[in-house]
């Protein structure tokens, strides 16, 4: 197998919006999920000489509140296209855990805490309601392209089958404590896994995808399932997904294993 060598995206090259995006998550992501939808950043930066006033107590448990309720609304949105603007073939890239045939057996395995893990078919996931999502998916080697892809919501798998809880519920609002903050995924080989936070796994626009340009996505792109994560890098959107689990602290990352950021947020 050849090394991997995905060049490093310049510093120079990162947009500003991207390099102070990365800035603000060093911060915190609970600290800008609370501070924009509540003018707080604005606040922050442009009125230093306020952080030394002291604010009621009651202020903070709304601010915490405010961090709960963004989670899980997730106001920030990728601009989407319509299906006219799609490229008619969309590009492939990465073979990593793809090399093989897809198993006959082909089941998604859900490990849960306390729980024997959930073996489910394509047909599960289609169960649930369908999205389109036609965005621009980059590549930190440079290339974007605008794509077409569907599948089932994240958050409504997870809503459906109670997890990424410890106590075994469905993900609520009023009990962030109760969530694990990472989401892990590989592929049926565990040739190519990827490590997620929580909040971008339960983004609305984040995919368990099934269908590309309308049809079964192919195998080069990921068959039978894989995942769409608008707000994330090409390298997130894991193909041919055989497992996914949950944990508290950071799953490994293959490209993070190869010197790249863990996060790589759009
Ligand atoms: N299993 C697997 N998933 C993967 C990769 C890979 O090598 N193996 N490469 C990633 C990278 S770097 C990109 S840009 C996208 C490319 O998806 P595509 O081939 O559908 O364009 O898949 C991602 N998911
Ligand atoms: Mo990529």
């Amino acid at each position: 197998m050849s090394q991997p060598t995905e060049p490093k995206l310049p510093e120079s090259d990162i947009p500003e919006s991207v390099a102070r995006r990365r800035m603000i998550q060093s911060f915190g992501w609970f600290a800008l999920a609370a501070a924009v939808p509540v003018g707080v950043y604005e606040w922050i930066t442009h009125s230093p000489k306020l952080l030394g006033v002291k604010k009621p107590l009651r202020r903070v448990l709304d601010v915490n509140e405010e961090v709960a309720r963004t989670y899980f609304s997730n106001t920030h949105m990728v601009p989407t296209f319509s299906v006219q603007d799609a490229a008619q073939k969309a590009r492939v890239n990465g073979y990593d855990g793809i090399k093989t045939p897809i198993p006959e057996d082909w089941k998604l395995q859900i490990d849960r805490p306390g729980a024997e893990p959930l073996m489910l078919t394509i047909d599960d996931v289609k169960a649930l309601p369908k999205y389109d999502m036609v965005y621009e998916f980059k590549c930190i080697e440079g290339w974007s392209q605008v794509q077409h892809w569907s599948g089932a919501r994240l958050s409504d798998f997870l809503e459906k089958y109670k997890l990424g809880t410890k106590s075994g519920n469905a993900p609520n609002p009023d009990a962030t404590d109760d969530l694990f903050k990472h989401v892990g995924m590989e592929t049926p080989d565990k040739g190519y896994y990827v490590g997620i936070d929580i909040e971008s796994a339960m983004h609305p626009q984040t995919l368990l995808a099934y269908e590309l340009n309308g049809e079964p996505i192919t195998a080069p792109h990921g068959a039978p399932l894989r995942l769409i994560i608008p707000v994330k890098y090409g390298v997130k959107n894991l193909k041919r997904i055989g497992r996914i689990f949950f944990s508290d602290t950071r799953p490994r990352d293959f490209w993070t294993e190869r010197g790249y950021d863990y996060y790589v947020g759009l």
